[in-house]
């Protein structure tokens, strides 16, 4: 499988994926600015979405959008419960949590990648949202459980756990949010955590 990425974008949490799960994967590296590939090829020529993550499997068939991805991928090795069954109660809270984090986190952040483009007031406008999502929904979500889904991390926190570090880089202030505080620097430490974002590092150093 081929994981096309950006170095710190959302295409962390896949990559963080497959190593929880001890996958083999090969990172290709995009630059978005551009939409070229490290040799210069074109990305779109990749997938017409032209965005990171989009995962390549052997046959050359690709996935794009992170939560599908992720849940692709925990499929394929069930027993490191990265996502509850199928047609479970509990994988249906599993999609609820990646389609919260999706539209009401991802996409506000994304806007305050773009200050330039859409203006202070919107900057404004789109960190008060997100401090409301993160205070109202994530910080009591997580006041009495280790992870999302209660005690087991799954693909969910993956992809949160990307967004906290969006949230850090843009200096929100943690010091409101003990459990989120705590949560992050727990998923931090994971070793599957600590490899991406050094490979994730070492690519950024890298000429394109
Ligand atoms: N709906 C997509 C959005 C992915 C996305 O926003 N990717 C960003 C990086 S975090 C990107 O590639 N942006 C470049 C662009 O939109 O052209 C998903 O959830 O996977």
């Amino acid at each position: 499988m081929k994981l096309y990425f950006t170095p710190g974008a959302c295409s962390l949490s896949p990559h963080i994926v497959l190593r929880e799960l001890g996958l083999p994967f090969e990172l290709v590296k995009v630059d978005l600015a551009t939409k070229k590939l490290a040799d210069g090829a074109d990305f779109k020529a990749t997938h017409p979405k032209a965005y990171v993550p989009i995962l390549q499997l052997d046959d050359g068939r690709t996935i794009s959008e992170g939560p599908a991805i992720v849940q692709y991928l925990a499929d394929l090795k069930p027993d490191a419960k990265l996502a509850p069954a199928n047609g479970t109660f509990e994988r249906t809270r599993l999609q609820e949590w990646l389609n919260f984090i999706t539209a009401e986190l991802h996409k506000s952040f994304g806007n305050l990648f773009h200050p330039d483009s859409i203006g202070e007031k919107a900057v404004e406008y789109f960190k008060a949202k997100l401090h409301a999502r993160l205070g109202a929904v994530v910080e009591p979500a997580l006041a009495n459980n280790e992870y999302l889904l209660g005690a087991q991390f799954t693909v969910a926190d993956a992809y949160l756990y990307v967004m906290l570090t969006w949230a850090k880089n843009f200096k929100f202030d943690f010091g409101q949010w003990p459990a989120i505080t705590r949560y992050f620097e727990r998923i931090a430490q994971r070793p599957a955590v600590l490899a991406a974002h050094e490979a994730e590092t070492l690519a950024k150093k890298k000429a394109a």
